[in-house]
This record gives C-alpha cells, sequence and structure tokens, in this order.
C-alpha cells in the first residue's frame, strides 16, 4: 500500500508531491511551497500521517520553501542536496544516499545543472527530477551558477538511463502536465531529439527568460531553508 499525492502551486507553478506509507504513517513531502502549509497540514490529519521528510531538489528561485514551518509544527527533517550548500538542513545528500519512512525507500540521483545541488529523486517507479527535467522542457542554466552541459549529463546519464516506464514528476509545469515517464522524454522533448550535447548548450543559451519575479526574496529564505529573516522581506 502506498499514498501519493499532487499539490499544485498556480503562482509559482510547483507541483508539491507527498508520498506516504498508510500502513506506518509516515509520510515525506517533496518541494513545498510556503504558502500552501495549511493544505499539507489539514491532508497530513486527515490521512493520519506522521511527515518524516522534507525534501527539496534545489534551492529554488521562484518560491519559498513550506520547510521551516513543516519542519517546526509537524518535527520533520529536512533533507537537500549536498552541493546546495545550505547548511540549514539536518541532512545534505550525496550520491547513492537513501532516505527510508515507514518501509518505503527513497534513493538520491545527484543531477546538477540548473543549479550545482540539483539532486532527483527516486521512488517504487516514480522519479521527482525537480527542475532538471521537465515535461517537454527542463530547467533553465542561466543563473544559480546553472551549467548547460552538466544537466545535459545529468539528464542523458543519469536519467534517461533509467526504465523507460519510470514516471517522471517535474518540480513545474507551466503548461498544465502532470506526470510524464522516461521514454516518453527521451522520444519526444524537444530539448533532446535531435541534438547533441553542443547544441544543446547553445540552444540554452540562447533562452532569454526573464528573471523569477520571486528571486530575490526566495533565494534567501530558501538557503535559510525557507525561514525569513527581517532583513530579507522588506518587500516581500
Ligand atoms: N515567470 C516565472 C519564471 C520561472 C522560472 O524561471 N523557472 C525556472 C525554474 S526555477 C525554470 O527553469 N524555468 C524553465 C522554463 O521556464 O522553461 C517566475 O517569475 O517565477
Ligand atoms: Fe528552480
Amino acid at each position: 500500500m502506498i499514498l501519493f499525492h499532487q499539490f499544485f502551486d498556480p503562482t509559482s507553478s510547483t507541483l508539491t508531491h507527498l508520498l506516504a506509507d498508510p500502513l506506518t504513517g509516515d509520510a515525506v513531502i517533496i518541494d513545498s511551497v510556503k504558502e500552501h502549509l495549511g493544505a499539507y497540514l489539514s491532508f497530513l490529519q486527515e490521512q493520519e500521517l506522521r511527515l518524516d521528510w522534507v525534501l527539496e531538489t534545489h534551492i529554488h528561485a521562484d518560491h519559498i520553501t513550506g520547510a521551516a514551518g513543516l519542519r517546526e509544527l509537524t518535527g520533520a527533517r529536512s533533507a537537500m542536496g549536498r552541493a546546495g550548500g545550505a547548511g540549514c538542513a539536518d541532512r545534505l545528500l550525496d550520491d547513492g544516499d537513501t532516505i527510508v519512512f515507514g518501509n518505503q525507500v527513497i534513493r538520491v540521483i545527484p543531477t546538477p545543472g540548473h543549479t550545482p545541488g540539483c539532486v532527483s529523486y527516486r521512488w517504487r517507479d516514480r522519479l521527482f527530477t525537480g527542475d532538471t527535467l521537465l515535461i517537454g522542457g527542463c530547467g533553465r542554466t542561466d543563473f544559480q551558477g546553472g551549467d548547460a552541459g552538466q544537466l545535459y549529463d545529468s539528464i542523458t546519464e543519469r536519467l534517461f538511463t533509467l526504465p523507460d516506464e519510470t514516471l517522471v514528476y517535474p518540480g513545474h509545469d507551466y503548461h498544465g502536465a502532470r506526470v510524464s515517464c522516461i521514454g516518453q522524454e527521451k522520444g519526444s522533448n524537444p530539448r533532446f531529439v535531435g541534438h547533441n550535447r553542443q547544441s544543446f548548450i547553445e540552444l540554452m543559451s540562447q533562452l532569454q527568460l526573464p528573471r523569477p519575479e520571486m528571486m530575490d526574496q526566495a533565494l534567501p529564505a530558501n538557503m535559510n531553508c525557507g525561514r525569513v529573516r527581517a532583513a530579507d522581506a522588506h518587500d516581500a
């Protein structure tokens, strides 16, 4: 038995995932959004779950994580990729590390490129890719230490080598999609089909995307696991 729930934040188009082992009542949340703390707590209470871990796929630039509130109100611990450099986390994750909740195991796959500290989480037949691999897209690489070559390697060597049936749950979707699978992305993601490493790097350098609106508030807060300091909150 498993329990799985997807939440969506329309402001930042963030997808948040809650995984649980209903037999033991243990749960984890991947990429929470501060504004939806109430919805997560209600869900946990309704389903009689105990939140063990608050996981981040990376330091987000477009929204503030709900990690601080969730830790405080539920006693859950937080974890993220070691290369993200946020010392506030209870656990910093390396390649092959496992997160255990109830009888369930999540495996950590470092997937740097969108940011140096990006990780993907693999659980059962599912992969939570954060902003590394999006449905028909991928995370941008023009800020936060992004590196298009590294992103290409992470996606083609670490994610596209997983079974085609593996379900892909990204950290955002801007077009209304909610789930994909590795086979579908390998066969139809326009950032990869017909591209090699060099042409991918070229493509990524020409995107010219606007800066995320929340970036100046989100980065310092997320480096502090979602705790907003007065000095950073002036225009929040
Ligand atoms: N307009 C959005 C931009 C969000 C954005 O840049 N998202 C990043 C992830 S943090 C990204 O990689 N987007 C990929 C894309 O837009 O294709 C905002 O202001 O928040
Ligand atoms: Fe991001």
